[in-house]
């Protein structure tokens, strides 16, 4: 029997991390990261598993030292700190175990810090490793040769996590994405075949988050609609839950464009109370987006604005991923950028430099051209050497970019295109449901006003800059003379405090305050 510790390390600043925003909604970090539950769940019963995620607590070093086995996991965004708190386990004679995004693509990265390390998933080479450990007989590195079968993975151990301490819960329906994106590392440690869970591992999930007292979910999948066929029947039964448990759970999630392409399934993703979608658009160029491979972005169909528009009209709100640095990209880049994203307004973009992630084919094409940066901090913020731009070009009209989009004006100017203008409407199915249900309805909406305002308070009790606080004041006020159902009040609140957070980095990273943040 082993006593065994997993860490998740603390993370740098990211635009996901939502740093800024945390404070305002009384949450020490945004989401669980998903592979701590499961691994407990994977660990068989004889073994103990204690989970620690420093952006919620700190570590008791004193207690890893009394485990047999402490592993650590993590991204690219928490390698420098994974490599701190190796070393420091490592002084104190602990045996380390490491796995996850990061060291998955660069294997060599923590050399003798790492006692074994997991390449890709670990639904078999965990319990396999275990068994050999005990035996005195493991190995260094493991790698399963076939990739996990979902049907068999088992409900995450999240009464082992502080999930109070979390804005929004996590969730797995399915692994894999079908296309060939030349950046993507998904594919390379996924593969390409979509591999979904039945609906009754999902139902036990979702039962496992509420038991939590969750109430926004975020489905982690790489590209939930990677085999439309299997999403919808899972979809049709999840619905089905949330009628009989009454629409406890709101959701958001990934996905391609081509969602806009499937009317059905777009209204079940609305049904199942799917708000918003995050699709990897990249670029408003399409020679850019051939040239990445991302043939799904330049389908016919429609235009990248049409189908972003379609999307938000079925009743989902778009946020996306931006890059900019293809060897198509020339200085022109940046105001296409910023026209396409206002366009679409999409108000949540998550804008990058095109970066070379180990294992991926434009890895691999790049250092055949000699195009790559190999420090572990390039100066200029993305490993790649761009063809048509300079490099300080590049990374200065990123940095403004990104300043540009998050200024107040251009910000909720994209918001108010949606909320106002287009009048999006979030949350239809369980509108539906609340027509037969008027009293669950009377419920939610009087605690999502008490959230709304409770929210809109803190943040003019905490934001510093007046300027800021009035302009807030300002946008929610011209909100609610339009709308004030209290699903898109408490909705609007939320992206306020998103852009605060968005905006203080922009900010700091544009004046040098801070090292520059790729989406890497
Ligand atoms: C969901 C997701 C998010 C969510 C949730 C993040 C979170 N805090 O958990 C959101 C949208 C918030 C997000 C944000 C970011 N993300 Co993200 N995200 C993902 C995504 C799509 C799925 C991750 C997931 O939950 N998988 C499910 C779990 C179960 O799988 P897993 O972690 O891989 O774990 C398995 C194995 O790896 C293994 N394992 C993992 N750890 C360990 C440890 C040990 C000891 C062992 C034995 C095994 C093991 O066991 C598990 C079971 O098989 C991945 C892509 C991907 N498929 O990996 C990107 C990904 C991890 N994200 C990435 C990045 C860069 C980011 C951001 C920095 C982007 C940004 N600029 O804002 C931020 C920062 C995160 C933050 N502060 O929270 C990169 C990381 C690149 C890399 N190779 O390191 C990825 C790979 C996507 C990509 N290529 O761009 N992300
Ligand atoms: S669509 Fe997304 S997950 Fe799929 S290959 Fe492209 S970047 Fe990777």
């Amino acid at each position: 029997m082993a006593d065994i510790v997993f860490i998740n390390p603390r993370f740098e600043m990211s635009y996901w991390g939502m740093e800024y925003a945390l404070p305002f909604l009384g949450k020490r970090a945004n989401l669980p990261v998903a592979c701590l539950p499961l691994l407990a769940a994977l660990t068989p019963a004889e073994h103990t598993v204690t989970l620690i995620d420093e952006n919620v607590e700190a570590i008791d070093f004193a207690r890893c030292v009394r485990a047999d086995i402490v592993g650590v996991t993590g991204m690219s965004v928490q390698r420098f700190r994974m490599k701190e708190i190796l070393a420091n386990l490592k002084r104190r004679g602990v045996f380390t175990v490491v796995g996850g995004p990061w060291v998955t693509v660069r294997e060599d990265y923590f050399g003798d810090l790492a006692d074994v390390i997991f390449v890709g998933e670990a639904e078999e080479t965990w319990p396999r490793f275990l068994s050999e450990w005990g035996q005195g007989l493991h190995q260094v590195r493991y790698e399963q040769a076939e990739k996990s079968d979902m049907t068999k993975v088992p409900t995450p151990r999240f009464d082992l996590l502080k999930m109070r301490h979390y804005a929004f819960g996590s969730l797995q329906f399915s692994r894999g994405c079908p296309f060939q994106c030349e950046f993507c590392d998904i594919i390379v440690t996924f593969g390409r075949r979509p591999r979904i869970k039945t609906s009754a591992q999902i139902i036990a999930e979702l039962e496992a988050l509420r038991a939590q007292k969750m109430r926004i979910v975020f489905i982690v999948d790489d590209n939930l609609i990677g085999n439309k066929k299997a999403i919808k029947e899972v979809l049709r039964d999840i619905v089905a839950w949330q009628g009989a448990t009454g629409y406890p759970l709101t959701f958001f999630t990934e996905a391609s464009i081509d969602l806009a392409d499937d009317p059905e399934l777009m209204e079940l993703m609305v049904a199942a109370n799917i708000l918003s979608v995050f699709i990897g658009i990249e670029s408003p160029r399409e020679e850019s987006l051939r040239e990445t491979k991302k043939f799904q972005n330049v389908r016919a169909g429609g235009t990248l604005l049409e189908k972003v528009h379609r999307i938000q009209e079925a009743g989902m709100e778009v946020w996306c991923g931006m890059i900019m640095g293809f060897d198509h990209d020339d200085a022109t880049i940046f105001d296409a950028q910023r026209d396409f994203i206002r366009e679409a307004r999409i108000a949540l973009t998550m804008i990058g430099m095109l970066h070379a992630i180990p294992k991926t084919p434009l890895h691999d094409r790049l250092a055949a051209e000699g195009r790559l940066d190999p420090s572990d901090e390039p100066e200029f913020g993305t490993n790649i050497i761009p063809l048509r731009i300079g490099r300080e070009e590049l990374r200065e009209g990123y940095l403004k970019v990104l300043r540009d989009l998050y200024e107040p004006d251009a910000y909720f100017g994209r918001l108010e295109a949606l909320f106002l203008e287009g009048r999006i409407r979030h949350g239809r199915g369980r509108s539906r449901y609340w027509k037969r249900h008027p009293l669950n309805r009377l419920k939610m909406e009087s605690l999502w006003l008490v959230q709304a305002l409770g929210l809109f308070a803190r943040l003019m009790r905490g934001v510093p800059e007046a300027g800021l606080r009035k302009e807030y004041r300002k946008r929610l006020w011209r909100l609610l003379k339009v709308r004030r159902d209290p699903g898109t009040v408490l909705i609007y609140v939320l992206e306020m405090a998103m852009h605060y957070h968005a905006h203080t980095m922009a900010r700091q990273m544009s004046s040098g305050g801070t090292r520059i943040v790729n989406s890497f």
